[in-house]
Order: structure tokens, then sequence, then C-alpha cells
């Protein structure tokens, strides 16, 4: 008994090609309608799926109406021999046992998200577990299983799909500025959400640019909203000796920018609000002059919930944002936002800090890093 499977856009498009390829005698086991061209559900064109069969055996099946369906399964006419009858029906009812058996282990396997052969369900699973959007692990999953199917099918199985998608995501990121300070804006704005570690984060860049690069650092905050916070980042302007400017207002602002004339660099720190509230970014606005010469990094914990970094970025359009600094990857072992910020909103990731130490837990983000970390091939760059 051959048995056939077919993907064809209609039912007489089907028959036509089963009949081409298993003749007349052939019968149709079973038919549905698939929303894929066979390749686990990822192609959005719907299709019709069509199970023929046909016994290549001197003995065929012979019925008038040529293709049929398989339902009831009758005895064959009388004309075959009763022994012949016997094997023909018996080779039928495990074929349709089979089929049925099939079908529900394919059920089943859905039911529990598994979905896709290894070893691709082993990076989607990876791909889940660091919360890499659905979007792009279906764009990467679809990737992969086109390269697959692609490739004659004796080479398949040397296909290296985590190397595979290495090499995509590598393509897709190319055109998204990764790394640090662009060194050529005097004035650098750390804006972001409530307690992300903005002020940290401007104490270690503070650090870097004074002892590694030896330039003349001052900072501004703008961050007026608690007293503890003017407190806490005086100790770090005390402790690198540099100077600082309280800035309650926008006159406040300029003024502190006019007195840090001959200073190669100004951070700028502002407060934590929840700027899910547009309110917040105006008013955020009213105290320091975007119009500058500046570069902003927004900061985000990957702690966070990507849906509520989602909101925060799109809020954030309102303000030129040049890069995300991701904060807090020690406290996680969910990377996907590395991927997910770059590839949804085109924004490159210029700094990953991993503690609390100021100046040593930071470093720049690179195209390879994120890849690696994602991925999880390998968590070291
Ligand atoms: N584990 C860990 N903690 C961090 C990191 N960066 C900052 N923190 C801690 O996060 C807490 C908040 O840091 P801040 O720098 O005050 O955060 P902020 O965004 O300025 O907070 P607000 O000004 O209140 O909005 C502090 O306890 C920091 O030590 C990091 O990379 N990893
Ligand atoms: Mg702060």
């Amino acid at each position: 008994m051959k048995v056939k499977k077919y993907f064809a856009a209609t039912m007489p498009e089907a028959m036509k090609r089963i009949r081409g390829e298993l003749g007349d005698e052939a019968v149709i086991l079973h038919s549905k309608e698939v929303k894929t061209g066979g390749v686990f559900g990822l192609f959005a064109k719907k299709q019709l799926e069509v199970v023929a069969a046909v016994d290549p055996g001197p003995a065929k099946i012979r019925k008038e109406g040529r293709i049929k369906t398989a339902a009831p399964v009758t005895p064959p006419p009388a004309r075959v021999k009763p022994a012949e009858q016997e094997r023909l029906l018996k080779e039928m009812n495990q074929l349709k046992a089979m089929i049925g058996e099939l079908a529900t282990k394919e059920q089943a396997n859905q039911s529990e998200g598994h979905e896709y052969p290894r070893p691709f369900q082993a990076v989607e699973d990876q791909l889940k577990k660091q919360g890499v959007s659905k979007q792009i692990r279906l764009q990467l999953l679809k990737h992969a299983l086109k390269e697959w199917y692609e490739q004659p099918e004796a080479e398949r199985t040397g296909l290296d799909v985590q190397k595979e998608l290495g090499r995509y995501l590598e393509h897709e990121l190319a055109g998204v500025p990764f790394g640090g300070l662009s060194f050529s804006k005097k004035m650098i704005n750390i804006v972001g959400p409530t307690g992300v570690g903005k002020t940290t984060t401007i104490a270690k860049l503070a650090a870097h640019l004074l002892l590694k690069k030896q330039k003349k650092v001052a900072l501004i905050t703008t961050d007026t909203y608690r007293i503890a916070a003017i407190e806490q980042i005086k100790t770090y302007a005390k402790i690198l000796n540099i100077p600082l400017e309280v800035a309650y207002s926008i006159d406040d602002f300029s003024r502190a920018v006019s007195q840090f004339e001959q200073y190669d660099y100004i951070l700028v720190d502002s407060a934590g609000r929840n700027f899910r509230n547009p309110l917040y970014i105006e008013e955020l606005a009213k105290v320091i002059d975007f119009e500058q010469q500046a570069e902003t990094f927004l900061v985000l914990s990957l702690t966070a919930k990507y849906e509520d970094m989602n909101e925060i970025i799109h809020q954030f359009s309102l303000l030129q944002i040049e890069k995300v600094i991701l904060t807090k990857q020690d406290e996680t072992a969910s990377l996907g936002a590395l991927l997910n910020i770059p590839l949804e909103h085109g924004k490159g990731i210029a700094y990953i800090t991993n503690g609390q130490n100021v100046p040593d837990d930071i470093m720049e983000a690179t195209v390879p890093y994120v890849i690696r970390s994602v991925l999880g091939v390998d968590k070291h760059v």
C-alpha cells in the first residue's frame, strides 16, 4: 500500500495531482484544511492537506468511481478472491488505525505547545524561556524551517539551527546601532522609570569618562522629586570629585549648562516617574533642554515585563531617544528584551549593567553578545 500526502489550493487540483501520480485506482483516505503548506502551521496561506493511497500490488481495488474517499470500507467486488479480499480489508483497516493514531499524537503535541520537530523545538523553548516575543520567535523559526526544507533531504539533519539563527540575527540586527556613548555630544541625558538604576548608571558612566578617558565631567540633576535622590547623586559627585548642579527649572538647567562650558561632558540625571503616563514625559521636557547638543538614553530594567517596557518606549517616542540601557541583568535569566527592543522598536542597546558596583558593573552591548545571550550558546562576550 503506497500512501502519500498532498498539499493543494483546491480539491480538484489535489485530485489532478493524485490521479497523475498514483493513478485512477487511488483512494482519498483523509483531507483537511491546514493553514500552511504543511510546515507546522507557519505559513499563512490556507491549503488542503489530502492523504491518498493506492495498492500497487497485482490485485488492485477496482471501483467504478475511480478516486474515492475511504470512509466506508466495503468489501471489494466479488471478482477478487476471498483470501485476497480479506488481506486487502485488513490492510485498509490497519492503515486507517495508523492514520488515526498519528492524528491523535499530533493533537497531543500541539496541546502541550510542542508544535515543532526537534531541534526546532529546543530553540523555540530557549527563546520562549528568554521572553523573546512571539512575533520574533515565529519569524526566527520560519526562517530556520525554510532553510531546513530548502536543503536536500539527506543534508537536513546536518543543519545547526542555533548557528543558522545566529547568522540570521546578525543580518537582521546589522542596521540597528549598538554600543555605548558616541562621544560626539556634550550632553548625556539619562531618563527612565523609577528605580531602574539611572543614577547608579550615571555614576558608572561618569567614572568611566573620568578615569578611563581622562575627560572633564560634570553632573546636573533634575531629580528634585525626592530629597534622598539629591543626596545620592551628591555622594557620587563627592566620591568622583566632580561638580554637580541641581536644576529645579529650565532656567536653572540653562544656567548650569553655561556654568559647565569648559567641561567635556555633562551627565544629566532625571527623576524616575511612571512614564506610562505621557504627562510625566511632558514634565520632563519642561526641565531638561532636549534641543541641546545631547544624546538621550532610556534606562529600562531587564527585570521588568516586556509589555511594560514596550509601552514606555512608545511613550518616549515624544523625545529623541538614541539607545536603550538595560540594567539588572544579574537579577534575571530572561534576556529577551535584548532582542525584542532592537527588532521591534529599532532601538539599539548601548549598555547592559549587571550589578550594583560602581564603576565596574557595566558593559557595552554588542550584537554578538546579544545573540549569544539570547540563544543561550555562551554567556560571555
Ligand atoms: N542588581 C542590580 N542592581 C542595580 C543595578 N543598577 C542599579 N541597581 C540598584 O537599583 C537600585 C536603584 O538604583 P538607582 O540608581 O537609585 O535607580 P534610579 O533609576 O536612579 O531610581 P529613581 O531615581 O528613584 O527613579 C539601587 O539599589 C541600585 O544599587 C544593576 O545593574 N544590578
Ligand atoms: Mg535616581
